[in-house]
């Protein structure tokens, strides 16, 4: 039998960072993934950084490439009604900025970082089970090559995603669950062509919301709103480009550079809180705990915050023997997190077409935007959530 004193389910950002902060305070863990190492480090998802993010993944040692490669952004365009407006971030947000750099950049860095470190990680494990976390000594099982191993552990920290085991542990009675399915989804593509402005650009047209978005000069990644009911085949790559300079201002359509895409697909939109994060001696952490829809590009970074508050905790809980950083994670993690699920809504409702929205709703979230290019106030209010909340 294997023994750690944190278990972390999930090798994604919120398991790979957590591990990272627990080592760098001399602190055991090993991390079981169900995927491949190849897998996970290939998933084509987030990438708006914000500064915290930034700052935990500089602390742990694994900025160096961030900082060369990453791109610093000042602000991004919202484009509605025919017209164009600029968020000057650092004007209203007290100085800060965004960093454009993948997802999978992010992931790369902290693996390769752990197989530096010689830390233990497990890909490819099957039916990954959590025991006796309501107790002093609790247990995570998986097969791995036919053969069933056991991990002894102090705890639990289950970073394992919207579809893990670690929260469908949890009995039902135990735990209360929030959650609003939005009636879109996002098609996107991802192309080895230069973006079509230097700054993200995010569209409220007719057709649909859109959105241009980065991961360097020379690979563009771009959005469109579609109905859930559509199909990721149905959608050529001809189609998503003249879908796409359809919903753009015509300065903006005339830069886009179309290719062949290198990923498409079809995300869901849905808000979700599971309350409380934690149960004994499992800790939730990241998309296992809670989704924000990506219109205001929160997920990761909220993955980030969570571990962070996690991290300081369990480094008090084996440096100082006190209890009260592990208590109070949970409280200090929701309160950062209903921030960002207002916020993640608000930039949904006020930038996606809705099926069923009345004239009335319609004239609202056009006066919405109309008052965010009039109005400092309500400017300061999206680039100070949009740059991330403090913590
Ligand atoms: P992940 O990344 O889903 O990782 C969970 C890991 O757990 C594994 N797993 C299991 N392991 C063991 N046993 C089991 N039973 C398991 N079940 C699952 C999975 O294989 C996986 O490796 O969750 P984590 O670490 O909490 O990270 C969350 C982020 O990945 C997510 O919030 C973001 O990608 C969301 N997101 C964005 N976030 C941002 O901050 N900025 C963005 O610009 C942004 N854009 C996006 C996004 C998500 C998107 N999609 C596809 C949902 C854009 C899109 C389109
Ligand atoms: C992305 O580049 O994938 C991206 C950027 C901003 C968002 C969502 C996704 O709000």
């Amino acid at each position: 039998m294997m023994r750690t004193q944190v278990a972390i389910i999930g090798s994604g950002p919120a398991g790979l960072l957590l591990g990272a902060l627990l080592g760098k305070a001399g602190i055991d863990t090993v991390i079981v993934e169900a995927r491949s190492q190849a897998y996970v480090a290939a998933r084509i998802r987030a990438g708006v950084l914000e500064e915290g993010t930034t700052r935990l993944l500089q602390a742990v040692g694994c900025g160096a490439r961030m900082k060369v490669e990453g791109l610093v952004h000042e602000g991004f365009g919202l484009a509605f009604a025919g017209r164009q407006h600029r968020i000057d971030l650092p004007a209203h947000a007290g100085g800060r900025t965004v960093t454009v750099y993948g997802q999978t950049e992010v992931t790369r860095d902290l693996m390769a970082h752990r197989a530096a470190q010689g830390w233990a990680s497990v890909y490819e494990a099957a039916n990954v089970a959590l025991h006796d976390f309501g107790g002093e000594a609790p247990s995570v099982t998986y097969e791995k090559d036919g053969v069933t191993h056991t991990i002894a552990c102090d705890f639990i920290a289950g970073c394992d995603g919207y579809h893990g085991v670690s929260r469908a542990s949890v009995p039902d009675a135990a735990k209360a669950l929030y959650e609003r399915v939005y009636p879109f989804g996002w098609l996107g593509v991802l192309a080895d062509v230069p973006p079509a402005d230097h700054e993200l650009v995010y569209a409220n047209h007719p057709r649909g919301f859109a959105l241009c978005s980065m991961r360097s000069m020379t690979r563009s990644r771009y959005y469109v709103q579609v109905p859930t009911s559509d199909k990721v085949d149905a959608w050529s790559d001809d189609a998503f480009w003249d879908e796409l300079r359809r919903r753009l201002p015509e300065r903006i359509a005339d830069a886009v550079t179309p290719g062949p895409s290198i990923e498409k697909s079809i995300a869901p939109l849905r808000s979700f809180v599971c309350e409380p994060m934690r149960f004994g001696r499992l800790f939730l952490a990241g998309d296992a705990a809670h989704i924000v829809p990506p219109t205001g590009a929160k997920g990761l970074n909220l993955a980030a915050s969570d571990v962070h508050y996690l991290s300081q905790g369990l480094i008090e809980h084996y440096g100082e023997r006190s209890d009260s950083g592990v208590d109070a994670y949970s409280g200090r993690a929701l309160s950062r997190i209903w921030k960002a699920e207002r916020f993640s809504w608000w930039m949904t409702s006020t930038l996606h077409r809705f099926p069923d929205t009345d004239s009335f709703g319609q004239r609202m979230q056009e006066a919405e935007l109309d008052y965010l290019t009039q109005s400092a106030a309500a400017t300061s209010s999206l680039a100070e959530n949009y740059v991330g909340l403090p913590y």
